[in-house]
């Protein structure tokens, strides 16, 4: 089994799935802009030019969220929420987070730190930041209560909007209106296999 993609991009998402499950795999560390851009890569990997990439046996498969759900389902770490209902909703924040969230945090954190100085924007920034206010207040109700997304166990559902919303920290976005998102987020930040990832 093989990741392509460095820790500093979205592969981040799908390496720290890889070191939840503690199974053995070859981090090929490819960058985005020349190594993602190769006639091969492009032929054999992923057409889109994009990192993470995950290559098991016959299947080459692309998007982030999309690798970590397949490699939930397939490598029995606990992380598969174990009812239909639950790998249901497992879909639904997996969906949610990259359509209602990714876009404007995206949009936060190029302005604050991705472009060049004369090219950011604060006030796309701010505009972006508070665009998110209403998802992050949706996603602080959903943890009320509750130590994590589907109960008390850590899940894919955690894993994935977790790594998207750990850009929150990198963009700057202030959490204090919502105090579960911070909690929760700290958590499972604090993860070893997360740790593990992020140092790659
Ligand atoms: N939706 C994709 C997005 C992948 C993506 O855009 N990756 C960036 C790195 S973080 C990339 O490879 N960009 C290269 C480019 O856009 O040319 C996923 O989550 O895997």
């Amino acid at each position: 089994m093989k990741l392509y993609g460095t820790a500093q991009s979205r592969a981040f998402r799908s390496l720290w799935m890889l070191e939840e499950l503690g199974i053995e795999y070859e981090h090929e560390n490819t960058g985005s802009r020349t190594d993602a851009k190769t006639r091969n890569y492009l032929e054999n990997i992923n057409p889109n030019g994009k990192i993470p990439a995950l290559v098991d046996g016959d299947l080459v498969l692309w998007e982030s969220l999309a690798i970590n759900l397949y490699l939930a389902r397939k490598y029995d770490g606990g992380l598969l929420p174990k009812s239909l209902d639950d790998q249901a909703r497992a879909l639904q924040w997996s969906f949610w987070v990259m359509t209602e969230i990714e876009p404007p945090l995206i949009e936060v954190l190029m302005n604050r730190r991705g472009l060049s100085e004369p090219e950011r924007d604060s006030a796309k920034a701010d505009a972006a930041e508070t665009a998110l206010a209403p998802c992050l207040a949706v996603l602080d109700g959903a943890l009320a209560g509750k130590r994590n997304l589907l109960g008390d166990d850590f899940s894919v559902a955690d894993l994935n909007v977790a790594s998207v919303l750990s850009w929150t920290l990198l963009g700057g976005v202030d959490l204090s209106a919502v105090p579960e998102v911070q909690r929760w987020l700290g958590e499972c930040l604090a993860r070893p296999a997360a740790a593990r990832a992020q140092a790659l």
